[in-house]
């Protein structure tokens, strides 16, 4: 499928054609005819980023809210950026996300995009492939990122809301060398809260956050593994006074 056919089947709600110009996004290729024919496009899709430590419970989380999203009939899309890494190559990322949707909903898409190596943890062309998203008819594109530490705050500036997700965990400070990464969070999510220690983080969080606005960011804990809190952590993805941070390109 060449670019002048997919942007025609694109426009009559073809799944193939979104593919195609998703992966046109992600080599580089056409890229400035693809923004010239989303330039036109107007949406009211929002942008959920959730970034975090590997292993912190991101694509189960999201399994979660697509479950979620999809009870309420919007449109999801997932776009899970993955550091390339010899173990899985990047391509297996959008797999891991647990969720029980049939794999034919047409309400949901999930791609997986390997991002170059030395790169800030995000794919190149990430906006562009998000207002395809959005142009194809998503109601919500959501973002995974490993956030690998203090610099990896890229995600900001394409997430609406951005989560940073923490898990109960031994070696206490350890998680706080992520400062950096909280204060550029609208919601702090302590995920695994169904084992041992969530609330010592929570309390851990109140006294060791003291960056202007630390008081101000909601803490919500979860499990994705029983549910617990999602209810609490949705609604406050609704009502958070989210604080539009404008990050310098870097
Ligand atoms: N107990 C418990 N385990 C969880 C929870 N959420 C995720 N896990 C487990 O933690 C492991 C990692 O979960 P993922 O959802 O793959 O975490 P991730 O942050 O997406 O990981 P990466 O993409 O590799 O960075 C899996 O074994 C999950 O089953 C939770 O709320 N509680
Ligand atoms: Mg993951």
């Amino acid at each position: 499928m060449d670019l002048d056919e997919a942007i025609s089947e694109f426009q009559s709600h073809d799944r193939k054609a979104l593919s195609r110009l998703l992966s046109f996004a992600a080599e580089s290729e056409h890229i400035d005819e693809i923004r010239v024919f989303l330039d036109k496009k107007e949406h009211s899709g929002k942008t959920l980023g959730l970034t975090g430590a590997g292993g912190v419970g991101k694509s189960s989380l999201i399994g979660k809210l697509i479950e979620l999203l999809r009870k309420k009939d919007q449109m999801v899309a997932v776009l899970a950026c993955d550091p390339e890494s010899p173990l899985t190559g990047g391509a297996l990322l959008g797999d891991r996300i647990r969720m029980s949707r049939p794999i034919d909903d047409k309400g949901l898409f999930i791609r997986s995009l390997a991002t170059a190596s030395g790169h800030q943890a995000i794919a190149d062309n990430l906006d562009v492939m998000i207002q395809l998203l959005f142009a194809y008819g998503f109601d919500k594109v959501i973002l995974e990122t490993v956030g690998a530490g203090q610099g990896d705050i890229a995600i900001r500036k394409h997430a609406d809301v951005l989560l940073v997700l923490l898990q109960p965990e031994a070696g206490d400070d350890l998680q706080w060398e992520k400062a950096g990464m909280l204060e550029v969070a609208d919601i702090i999510v302590i995920n695994k809260s169904d084992l041992p220690g969530a609330d010592r983080v929570a309390a851990q969080l109140k006294n060791q956050l003291s960056f202007p606005g630390a008081d101000d960011i909601p803490v919500v804990q979860t499990s994705a593994s029983t549910g617990k809190g999602l209810d609490e952590l949705w609604n406050t993805i609704q009502t958070a006074p989210f604080r539009k941070i404008v990050l310098k390109e870097s």
